[in-house]
């Protein structure tokens, strides 16, 4: 499955800490477009779509949330709980994003611009085009 999970490089001193992140060097793709997720409610659930081209990388700035990827074979579970940790996802992955912490701050960077038009949003369609791919 076309995911990892990327250790930050933390520059710290006794002033507290920084993270920077530059595109094809932190990031493994040239980042277009950055969002942010919060106030999403524990009982809520996010995602449910797949990308056929966009990549991303995901970080919780603040509280943890879980990650549910699929890439149509296999299914993996991954928790987001450290601003020093990313989570890239690649092209083709169901994502269900749930059991978000009160004041859970997602930050997510991505290869390309908002296109409604790029999301799968339908599972079975999500199947079939991982088996034409
Ligand atoms: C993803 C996961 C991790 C925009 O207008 N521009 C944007 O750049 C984005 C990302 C969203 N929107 C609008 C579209 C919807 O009306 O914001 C609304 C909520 O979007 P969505 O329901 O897709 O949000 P999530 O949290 O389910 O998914 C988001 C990203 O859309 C998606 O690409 O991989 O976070």
């Amino acid at each position: 499955m076309d995911y990892k999970l990327i250790d930050l490089n933390i520059h710290g001193d006794n002033r507290g800490k920084l993270i920077a992140l530059e595109s094809n060097k932190d990031v493994p793709f040239e980042i277009k477009r950055i969002y942010w997720i919060y106030d999403t409610l524990p009982n809520e659930e996010r995602g449910h779509h797949s990308h056929p081209n966009m990549k991303q990388l995901v970080v919780a700035m603040d509280g943890s949330c879980e990650f549910e990827l699929d890439d149509g074979y296999s299914k993996v579970n991954i928790t987001l709980n450290r601003p020093d940790l990313g989570l890239y996802i690649g092209k083709n992955i169901w994502r269900v994003m749930k059991n978000f912490s009160y004041g859970c701050k997602l930050m997510v960077l991505a290869s390309d611009y908002y296109d409604e038009s790029e999301y799968i949003r339908n599972y079975d369609k999500f199947l079939n085009e991982v088996k034409n791919a």
